[in-house]
Formats: structure tokens, C-alpha cells, sequence
């Protein structure tokens, strides 16, 4: 897929690469490895995300600056580049500022059904991470380029977006990636995961025990559903990011087929994320929400109140599982 891919670059000088609003490891670990390796490569690249990066996440940024873009990021660039993202919306204000500057921009993503319009679209569905695709085009091209920090940043971005290799969208080969990863950088896989997940505070507990006791079971027990209200935050003195990896505590409940959890952020409205470990489909049961994702993980919004987001989700979801039920005999 991306033999031809420096070539198609090959007349631009100066790149923009930027990662999508709210980043996850896989947006931030692919952006990182893929600018180390474009600079390898003789290009001026500059590194761009609108929002603030976790603190679990900030050794990736110094593998990497990733600045905070204006429309000069722009407008002084020959090409853009998108990391994991299927719209251009998902990336903050640059589409404004490429609409009027008129540059050219390429999509590297593996999202499902990615919106048209790009001048150059690298999108792959079946990959389990944008940094899967990513090792995959350094790879393609000289697989010694990828260094100890590319090799770190990759990895962490396909631990983060695969629940640490366990979702349905880990093949052989993502395995196969992870431990060339491991060998072409010499490092141990807990080097990485300490600085992911050993950081949680007091604090996130106190939210999440809160959390914890607002699960329901819906939809004849197999939709969990959970919520934060700014309330919790407020008195555990978190913010909405410390929700991170929640979802997954509905979700392992026996029998439950999907789980949803509820941020009601007060006037920015209800976050909502749907995680699947059956056949439904979050990607579609979201998109009827306004939102979209994958078919195992998805996001969406709703403007509150919360009460009825969760019963509107709730019969959207419904009818989903309904739809699932003909689609898949057992
Ligand atoms: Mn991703």
C-alpha cells in the first residue's frame, strides 16, 4: 500500500503532519514516528495537535515536538498530513485554514469509511492502529529507519488502541509488528506500559468508585451503562480525560453484550462511549447518535440532559441489537 508513497510526497519540501483533536496514543505514537522518519527522510516537518496531550503521554512528545497549530502551520507547509482520523473535522480548525489556503493533504488512517475529498488517502480498516500502518510504510521503504524512539512511540500507540493486544482487530501480523517493535528498539514491554498505565492518582479512584455505582444493566441486561456527572469531577477534583479506560468495567460484566459510559459535562453536554465485545456495532449505533468510531469502539455526543441521552442511546441501541439478533443466527 505505501510503496509509492515517498514518491508521492517526493515534490513537496515542507510537511505539516497533524493528529487529531482530544489525541490517544495511537494518533500521537503514529504522528511521532511518522515525523522522525519524514525527517530521516530529508523533509522539514513540523508536528500539530489543537489539544493538550495526557501527562501518560508526554515522553512520546519528546521523542517529537507537536506544537499547538495556527493557520501559519498551514499555510507555510507544501502538504499536510492527517494521522488516524477518517474526517477532517476530527482535526480542529486546520480544515478551515487548508480551505483557504488550498493545500494539498493526505489521510493515513484506519477508521472505516473515510470521507472523500483528500488528495492522497492511505486508509486500512482491517489494521488494528494507525501505527500499525505506519511501521508498515517505514517499513515498506527500509525497516532499519525505525529507531529505539520510533520504535517506543509505535508500540505504545498499538498497545493503546488494541487493549493491549486484546481487541478483534489484533491479527498474527499486528503480534508480528509488535515484536520486530520490540526487537528493533531493545526495550522491554514494561518500560512502556509502566509509563502508560502505572499513573493513575487517588483521586481517579475516588471518581471511579463513584462510577462504579451508577452501573445498570439495559436492554434485557445486555447493554451496561455507567456515568460521570461534572458533580463527581467536581468533588474528586478530576477532569473528563481521568475517565480514560472505565468503559471496560461495564463491559466485562457477564452476558453483557455492549457498554456505554455517560460524561454529562453540564453545558458542553453528554460524551458518550460505546464499547462492543459481541456483534453489535458501536460504529453504526453511534453514527444514528451523530458520532462514529469502529465497530468495536465508538464515540458520541448528545446535548443533554443526561437522563435523556441515556434513554435515547438506550432505544437507538435497542434496535440495534435487534438488527444484530437477524443478521447473526446462533
Ligand atoms: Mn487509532
Amino acid at each position: 500500500m505505501f510503496k509509492d508513497f515517498i514518491k508521492k510526497i517526493s515534490s513537496y519540501r515542507k510537511i505539516s503532519v497533524f493528529s487529531h483533536v482530544r489525541p490517544d496514543g495511537d494518533c500521537i505514537g503514529s504522528q511521532v514516528a511518522l515525523c522522525r522518519y519524514l525527517t530521516d527522510k530529508g523533509f522539514e516537518v513540523s508536528a500539530w495537535n489543537d489539544d493538550d496531550i495526557t501527562p501518560n503521554m508526554q515522553w512520546i512528545r519528546d521523542f517529537f515536538p507537536i506544537g499547538k497549530p495556527d493557520s501559519s502551520s498551514v499555510k507555510d507547509a507544501d502538504l499536510l498530513i492527517l494521522m488516524d482520523g477518517n474526517a477532517s473535522h476530527r482535526f480542529g480548525e486546520m480544515a478551515e485554514w487548508q480551505n483557504e489556503a488550498g493545500k494539498p493533504w493526505l489521510i493515513i488512517d484506519h477508521h472505516p469509511d473515510p470521507e472523500e475529498g483528500f488528495d492522497h488517502l492511505f486508509s486500512d480498516p482491517t489494521a488494528s492502529s494507525t501505527c500499525e500502518m505506519v511501521y508498515r510504510l517505514i517499513s515498506e521503504d527500509d525497516p532499519d529507519l525505525i529507531d529505539e524512539k520510533m520504535a517506543k512511540a509505535l508500540y505504545a500507540g498499538i498497545i493503546t488502541d488494541t487493549g493491549s493486544l486484546q481487541f478483534d482487530s489484533v491479527t498474527p501480523e499486528t503480534v508480528e509488528v509488535v515484536a520486530d517493535l520490540l526487537r528493533r528498539g531493545s526495550f522491554k514491554p514494561n518500560e512502556v506500559i509502566e509509563e502508560l498505565y502505572s499513573n493513575r492518582s487517588v483521586r481517579q479512584y475516588r471518581l471511579l468508585s463513584r462510577a462504579l455505582s451508577t452501573v445498570e444493566l439495559r436492554s434485557d441486561n445486555q447493554v451496561a451503562i455507567m456515568s460521570v456527572t461534572e458533580g463527581m469531577l467536581n468533588e474528586t477534583d478530576t477532569v473528563n480525560a481521568d475517565t480514560e479506560g472505565f468503559v471496560d468495567y461495564p463491559l466485562r460484566i457477564s452476558g453483557v453484550k455492549a457498554a456505554v459510559i455517560f460524561k454529562d459535562l453540564g453545558e458542553d453536554g453528554v460524551k458518550m462511549s460505546l464499547r462492543s465485545r459481541s456483534d453489535v456495532d458501536v460504529n453504526v449505533w453511534a453514527r444514528e447518535l451523530g458520532g462514529g468510531g469502529h465497530k468495536k469502539a465508538a464515540g458520541a455526543w448528545h446535548p443533554g440532559p443526561l437522563s435523556k441521552a441515556i434513554s435515547e442511546t438506550i432505544e437507538i441501541g435497542n434496535k440495534q441489537l435487534k438488527r444484530d439478533k437477524k443478521t447473526t443466527p446462533s
